[in-house]
């Protein structure tokens, strides 16, 4: 997809946007050219008044990581699209939206294989324990060689089970089947014609009921949407169908797991191990458990987080925006805003 080909013309109307985070220079220059921009990202110290005074003109805005409620939108009455930098959607109120026909852009696909890799490095990093036999190295425990109370656990051969079976899904997917020669089961809304759609996985992705993926596989990775219906899915219940010795990795969003349930798991046995991206609450606060967790490798939230990628990404929210306020069908939107 060459998101900056036919990217408008310069309008007759300079518009007004908020960019409330940050963007790379070079398509903030972008939107400069053609708009007038108002930089201020809410989460910043003191730059809630910006951002709140830009909304009242804001006929576009971009950015991540805020939440977009109706009580925000209230004071926006000149908006007309939001470009999100992000392929997730949770942090905007789209009933909202729809009701005041907000468009909203969003970034698929320029991300996937990056937070594929994310999701693959966390499966390996809690099986191998890398985190903690690192820190040993790094303590300067290690003085003999390791014994079993140090050993991790094999990857490769192990049952895969994918909650969500959109982009990343599948990418994580291939990874697991043809690069580690790992049985994946699948559960999604819809099966997926694998045959057809993704013939390199025929044979090797099977779409399994939920309840039964969660009690064969070795190993549970989230990647899917967080949504009314995925809001809280993985408490005691799941988690006391996993395996005994199972690893759960969540490179979705936090809200999807019960952090209780969780921790329950990992303590009292069900769970060998977590890997987490995500969490209920981001930045994760100083004192949850989970942060210090001996059998828990959590990461700040880097799914996407590689130079190339949140480039790419701002290169597409960029022109999403630009092309919804010329009037032209951008190029990714989740939701047009017309009911
Ligand atoms: C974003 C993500 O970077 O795209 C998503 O949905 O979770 C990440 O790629 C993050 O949302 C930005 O905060």
């Amino acid at each position: 997809m060459n998101v900056t080909a036919n990217v408008p013309a310069l309008p007759a109307v300079r518009k007004k946007v908020l960019v409330f985070r940050e963007l790379p220079p070079d398509q903030l220059a972008r939107l400069q050219a053609v708009h007038e921009v108002t930089v201020a990202n809410p989460r910043l110290p003191g730059q809630l008044a910006a951002f709140h005074a830009a909304l009242t003109s804001a006929e576009g805005m971009i950015g991540s990581s805020y939440a977009i409620h109706e009580s925000l939108l209230a004071s926006a009455p000149q908006l007309k699209v939001i470009s999100s930098v992000s392929v997730g959607v949770d942090n905007y109120d789209l009933p909202a939206l729809a009701a005041r026909g907000i468009m909203l852009c969003h970034t698929p696909g320029v991300l996937t294989e990056t937070t594929a890799d994310t999701i693959f490095s966390l499966i390996m990093a809690s099986s191998r324990r890398l985190m903690e036999l690192a820190s040993h190295v790094r303590e300067g425990r290690w003085t003999r060689n390791i014994g079993e109370d140090l050993f991790g656990w094999d990857v490769h051969g192990k049952t895969l089970g994918i909650l969500g079976f959109g982009r990343i899904g599948q990418a994580v997917a291939r990874r697991a089947a043809l690069g580690f020669n790992m049985p994946v089961l699948y559960h999604s809304r819809r099966p997926v014609d694998v045959a057809h759609e993704l013939p390199e996985l025929a044979g090797k992705a099977t779409h399994t009921p939920f309840d039964e993926l969660l009690q064969r596989a070795d190993i549970v990775a989230a990647v899917l949407p967080l949504s009314k219906e995925t809001r809280g899915l993985m408490g005691s219940r799941e988690f006391g169908l996993m395996k005994p010795g199972a690893i759960f990795i969540n490179g979705a969003r936090g809200a999807i797991v019960q952090e209780d349930a969780l921790l329950h798991a990992l303590d009292h046995g069900t769970l060998r191990a977590a890997g987490l991206d995500v969490f209920a609450t981001e930045p994760l606060p100083m004192d949850s458990l989970l942060r210090t967790h001996p059998k828990v490798t959590a990461l700040p939230h880097i799914g996407s987080a590689t130079f190339e990628t949140r480039h790419a990404m701002a290169v597409l929210a960029t022109s999403n925006l630009l092309q919804a306020l010329a009037g032209e069908r951008p190029a990714a939107v989740f939701a047009t805003g017309s009911s």
